[in-house]
């Protein structure tokens, strides 16, 4: 017998692998199998280690974990392992072939659906409410976004296109919204598909504060740098200041300036910098910098979270800024639908309760914390998902960008990276503290 809501479960996950499996299957196709094997950047994997990892991960977590199914290729277990091998190392690993690679996670995925369709959805904690499944549909997602990034750091013309995003019509906003301090819920404990770091659920008091309504546009990051940013010591923090020297960093990364004008490169064509978009590729020492420079700073991780869920009339925290529904595409711009941030103060059909806009979607946001555990914290499935990252060598983004997909985006969603790292899609907000009295 089924337990209740096995049946509409067994669905979700169905629907979440397959959307994982469109999208992988449109960043591996688009580019021919030279483009697949080759390291387009020393930070991230080949392309067809993506794919095949992916398969990987659901043949351990799907077919062997959960359907208790015996190892269909173990001697591949340690060429996927993201722990054996860094990714400047990966390209000259014997791995699978493109051919290979695809019949491989096809295969795995196959095996899966056979599984799936005997899963009560209930019993041993891996299974409740579909976790494995969507953890591994999340894993995907993940790894699409990574091969996003491939995508962005590759030479050579535009393979992939996608509409802009809608254009909302423009209306005055405030510069900055108040958020009262006191008392709220920051992570969680009832969110079936909640990764591990994102639990449990727990009191965080913080003190008042004020919050950009928009992320820092590309317009406000250029008056920066203006001002002379990347040549003044003081905005930066000293690791922050090696870091523009070493690299002589002047601007995001993928920008240059040709005849006065500031251009970026995004996927392939090289276009003018447009100024009321949330600025992106810029590593954690430069949100930090700017916001310093504008006499503000970066927002706590629970202050974003404060920001992203608390809502002041019931005092709850919600899933999303704009309340309990699951991401539509007028509430944020997810998915990879556009493959740009939209406008700053776009998506008004996704603003939290006090009127912050766009905190979910468009670019990950810095936050001024270090990646650790909630009080109460504990390891599930396996610590190399969070654990091993936990620590000060790794600041907190929240919120997604355009290139997440909603199965892994949440008000309680917490993503990491090294604080110099810029190729991901990173932008940010400033925060300040409210007056004394
Ligand atoms: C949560 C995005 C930091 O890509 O390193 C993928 C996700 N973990 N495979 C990463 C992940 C294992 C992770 N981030
Ligand atoms: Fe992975």
């Amino acid at each position: 017998p089924d337990a209740p809501g096995a049946k509409a479960l067994r669905t979700r996950a169905l629907e979440a692998l397959t959307a994982a499996r469109a999208r992988t299957a449109l960043l591996t196709e688009c580019v021919d199998d030279g483009e697949l094997t080759a390291q387009h950047s020393p930070l991230m994997s080949p392309l067809v280690w993506d794919l095949a990892h992916i398969g990987n991960q659901e043949e351990q977590w799907l077919w062997r974990a959960v359907g208790g199914r015996e190892a269909l290729r173990p001697e591949i277990d340690p060429l996927y392992d993201a722990f054996e091998h860094p990714r400047s190392e990966r390209p000259s690993l014997p791995l699978l072939p493109p051919d290979e690679a695809r019949a491989y996670a096809a295969g795995v995925r196959d095996r899966v659906l056979d599984v799936l369709a005997g899963s009560r959805m209930e019993g041993r904690p891996l299974l409740a409410d579909g976790f494995a499944f969507g953890m591994v549909a999340q894993h995907e997602q993940q790894h699409d976004e990574t091969m996003l990034i491939t995508h962005q750091l590759r030479k050579g013309p535009a393979v992939l296109h996608a509409p802009p995003p809608p254009a909302h019509p423009s209306v005055p906003l405030p510069a900055e919204v108040l958020v009262p301090g006191g008392p709220f819920t920051m992570g969680t404990s009832d969110e079936p598909w909640a990764l591990d770091n994102e639990r449990p659920a727990h009191t965080r008091s913080v003190a008042a504060f004020h919050i950009d309504t928009v992320p820092v546009t590309n317009g406000a990051y250029l008056a920066f740098m203006a001002d002379g940013g990347y040549t003044d010591r003081r905005w930066w923090r000293p690791e922050g200041w090696e870091q523009v020297r070493a690299h002589a960093l002047v601007a995001p990364l993928f920008w240059r300036q040709e005849g006065g004008r500031w251009l970026r490169r995004r996927f392939g064509v090289t276009e003018p910098v447009p100024e009321d978009e949330p600025v992106l590729h810029v590593s954690w020492y430069e949100a930090d910098a700017y916001a310093r420079w504008a006499g503000r700073r970066l927002p706590t991780e629970a202050e974003w979270e404060k920001a992203a869920r608390y809502d002041p009339v019931t005092g709850r925290s919600r899933r999303y800024p704009w309340g309990d529904a699951d991401p539509g595409p007028d509430h944020a711009n997810l998915g990879q639908r556009h493959l740009r941030p939209a406008r700053a103060g776009g998506y008004p059909a996704g603003a939290s309760p006090l009127g912050v806009r766009q905190l979910i979607g468009d670019v990950w946001e810095w936050t001024a914390s270090d990646f650790l555990p909630y009080p109460g914290f504990r390891a599930f499935p396996y610590k190399e998902y969070s654990e091993v990252f936990f620590g000060a060598a790794h600041k907190v983004l929240r919120g997604g960008s355009f290139a997440v997909d909603a199965v892994a985006c949440r008000g309680t969603f917490r993503n990491w990276d090294h604080p110099v790292r810029r190729q991901i899609f990173s932008g940010f907000r400033t925060a300040r503290s409210t007056e004394p009295g």
